[in-house]
């Protein structure tokens, strides 16, 4: 037993000589010191022994035992040294590298537009109000004075979620909401948003963003609508603006009217741009339709209202000399860096 001891103990220094990681070291330790390890098991034989063997045999056993332990934990000591050393090689910085720079976001010029109209529509007065952009047929048609099978309703331009249910073809559904909340005290809201006609080519796009507007109160009449519309292009397009109305039709205004500004491009020299008249279409407005205001619960012989609409997209492209829309959605960076909404 006692060559047994002492060939475990030069097996096992061996062991711990060669070992190259802790891992090597606790599979060492198990083999030799572990419950079931060699000099345990070797210990376990001991009650065979001649009792007068056993205490030399034990001595020896513990030395055994206590050399390796030490070795173990001299080993143990190197290699995490060795191993924390090869880490923080691994892992060193080099902080004289430059950064990488981030890339900033930007506004989109679409909603860089937006709020510059309803800043300017906040500073008159007025709120900013939302709705769902899925609407029922009353609130997107019926309650704009367009029943069934209105000619103007037409099944080609609106996409439908059923009979009853469709994406709305504009913001005005939300002013019908608005009206009926607010009835009767007086109203004066924009309303900008999502719409959505079966459209798409060059200045049509199946889903575009428009501004509307509203003003309901005792005594509105169309030279508040005019002096609103001609502050609003002035702030929007430069202090010489001017507008022109023209007369027009829409169902939920009576009288319609159709509003241009001045040729942003040869400021109404006549162009290509404004095809040589000199004025340039930037919205549609009106004063609102009785039977508008009726439906939703107000007493058109008390008040009156004026109502305006224009496209985001449209005003964006005459601002900016936009020729197509589809760039506006794209989101091409090298598009979208052109404009001065902010870096991209
Ligand atoms: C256009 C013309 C317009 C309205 C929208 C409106 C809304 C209600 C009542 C009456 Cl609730 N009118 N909206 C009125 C006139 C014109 O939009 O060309 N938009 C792009």
């Amino acid at each position: 037993m006692k060559e047994k001891l002492t060939a475990i103990q030069a097996q096992a220094e061996q062991a711990i000589a060669a070992a190259e990681s802790l891992a090597d070291l606790e599979e060492i330790r198990l083999r030799f010191l572990g419950k079931k390890g060699e000099l345990t098991s070797l210990l376990r034989q001991m009650g065979s022994l001649p009792p007068e063997e056993r205490p030399v045999v034990g001595k020896l056993a513990n030395e055994v035992r206590d050399a390796l332990e030490t070795a173990l934990a001299r080993a143990h000591q190197d290699l995490a040294r060795e191993e924390q050393e090869r880490k923080l090689a691994r892992e060193k910085v080099d902080i004289s590298l430059p950064g990488r720079k981030p890339l900033r976001g930007a506004v989109h010029p679409l909603n860089h537009v937006r709020r510059r109209i309803e800043d300017i529509f906040l500073g008159m007065g007025y709120t900013i109000e939302e709705g769902p952009e899925i609407e029922s047929d009353y609130y997107n048609f019926v309650a704009l004075n367009l029943p069934r099978h209105h000619p103007a309703r037409d099944m080609q331009d609106t996409f439908y979620i059923d009979e009853e249910t469709v994406l709305r073809t504009h913001t005005s559904p939300v002013q019908v909401r608005t009206m009926e909340k607010m009835c009767p005290a007086p109203l004066k809201m924009i309303c900008p948003g999502k719409v959505y006609r079966k459209d798409d080519d060059a200045t049509h796009s199946p889903m575009f963003f428009q501004i509307e507007g509203l003003v309901i109160d005792k005594g509105i009449t169309l030279a508040d609508l005019k002096g609103t519309l001609l502050l609003f292009a002035r702030e929007m397009f430069g202090p010489q603006q001017q507008i022109r109305l023209r007369p027009s039709y829409f169902p939920f205004t009576e009288p319609s009217a159709e509003v241009d500004i001045l040729c942003t491009a040869c400021n109404g020299k006549g162009c290509r741009m404004c095809a040589d008249t000199g004025w340039l279409e930037i919205l549609g407005a009106g004063m609102v339709h009785p039977r508008v205001l009726e439906m939703s619960g107000y007493d058109s012989s008390q008040v009156s209202g004026f109502a305006f609409g224009m496209g985001i997209d449209r005003v964006a492209m005459l601002l900016y000399g936009i020729t197509d829309i589809r760039y506006l959605y794209q989101n091409d960076l090298r598009t979208l860096k052109q404009f001065p909404g902010g870096l991209a």
